[in-house]
């Protein structure tokens, strides 16, 4: 497929706080070493790379203690505030952005800062989370209190996580506007508040009954890209084990390699994605860098890569069309 004008803006996270095993942090420097940035290029995109973040506690947190929100929530919150300001300036700069994590986590601070920005264009966010976990617990509900557990309930407006921004709201994700595909591992009150908030929860049983195609589908359709931006949000612990070792908390019964794969080249057929993150790649649990290739190869799909040249073939923009 052709190259496009909008550059991509890569973010690099090197944070993993947020997450009980440690070595997310170094996600960032393996993506790098196994060549992301050129397989963008390769592609045909123009890549903007804005280096690692590494903020720094300039601020002083007058506010409340926040630390009953859950484990290292002081630091979580600095990065989130650091990875929010440089995805609303990659935004501003006309960039599409890619986060490559760091645990997910950074994901509060990337979606909040699409939210900020797609509704300064008169447009709402849609979110695709394609992980083995929803991360929809809140610091109540959380049974391990890691903060990359409680992401997207975070991003749907919880009241009492919204102090990791410190006061700087910004427009929460409708439950509507949020998908998740390849769950397995789900506690039972996140179950329930997912089943509350009528979050679309496609399971690996969906995956099973319907095929990646029909999920991919029902996603999109829901998708008005007149008024709404959509952002991947891509834990690579969705990913079976077997494939993709180098994760911090390995689920068995993911998604096979084509599964993976078709999820990204059908995005990439939709030209509907806005803003990607890539999550949870722990260089430390890795056999021979094959995690952090596979997350290079899979953002390549998203990004155009092709088995054989085909035109784009776009599924379920009934509702827009
Ligand atoms: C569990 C919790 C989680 C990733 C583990 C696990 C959450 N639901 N997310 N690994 N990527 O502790 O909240
Ligand atoms: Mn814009
Ligand atoms: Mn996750
Ligand atoms: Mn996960």
């Amino acid at each position: 497929s052709s190259a496009v004008a909008q550059a991509v803006g890569l973010i690099g996270v090197p944070f993993g706080l947020a997450a009980s095993v440690p070595g997310t942090c170094l996600g960032p420097a393996a993506a790098r070493i196994v060549g992301l940035a050129e397989a963008l290029s390769g592609l045909g995109h123009e890549v903007v790379d804005r280096g690692d973040l590494a903020p720094v506690r300039s601020h002083s947190r007058t506010s409340r203690d926040i630390s009953r929100l859950g484990n290292h929530a002081e630091a979580v919150s600095h990065w989130v505030e650091a990875i929010h300001d440089e995805t609303l300036a990659a935004l501003t700069e006309g960039q599409r952005p890619l986060i490559i994590g760091g645990d997910h986590s950074v994901s509060m601070g990337s979606v909040s800062a699409v939210a900020r920005h797609a509704a300064r264009d008169g447009k709402r966010v849609a979110v695709l989370w394609i992980d083995a976990h929803p991360d929809f617990n809140t610091p109540q509900s959380s049974p391990s209190g890691n903060m990359h557990g409680m992401s997207l309930a975070f991003l749907a407006g919880d009241e009492d996580l919204a102090e990791i921004m410190r006061g700087r709201a910004f427009p929460a994700i409708l439950p509507t506007d949020i998908s998740v595909i390849g769950a397995r591992s789900i506690d039972q009150e996140e179950q329930e508040a997912i089943a509350a908030a009528g979050v679309r929860c496609h399971d690996m049983r969906a995956v099973d009954e319907h095929g990646i195609r029909y999920l991919v589908e029902d996603v999109l359709g829901s998708i008005d890209p007149t008024t709404t931006h959509l952002h991947v949000s891509f834990d690579l612990d969705v990913v079976d084990p077997a494939l993709a070792p180098g994760v911090g908390t390995p689920v068995p019964g993911g998604l096979n390699y084509r599964e993976a794969h078709y999820i990204m080249e059908l995005l990439h057929d939709s030209g509907l994605v806005g803003s990607l993150d890539v999550v949870e790649l722990n260089p430390m649990r890795d056999i021979q860098g094959q995690t952090a290739s596979l997350m290079v190869d899979l953002v390549g799909s998203l990004f155009g890569k092709a088995i054989t040249l085909r035109s784009r073939q776009p599924v379920g923009l009934s509702r827009a069309a």
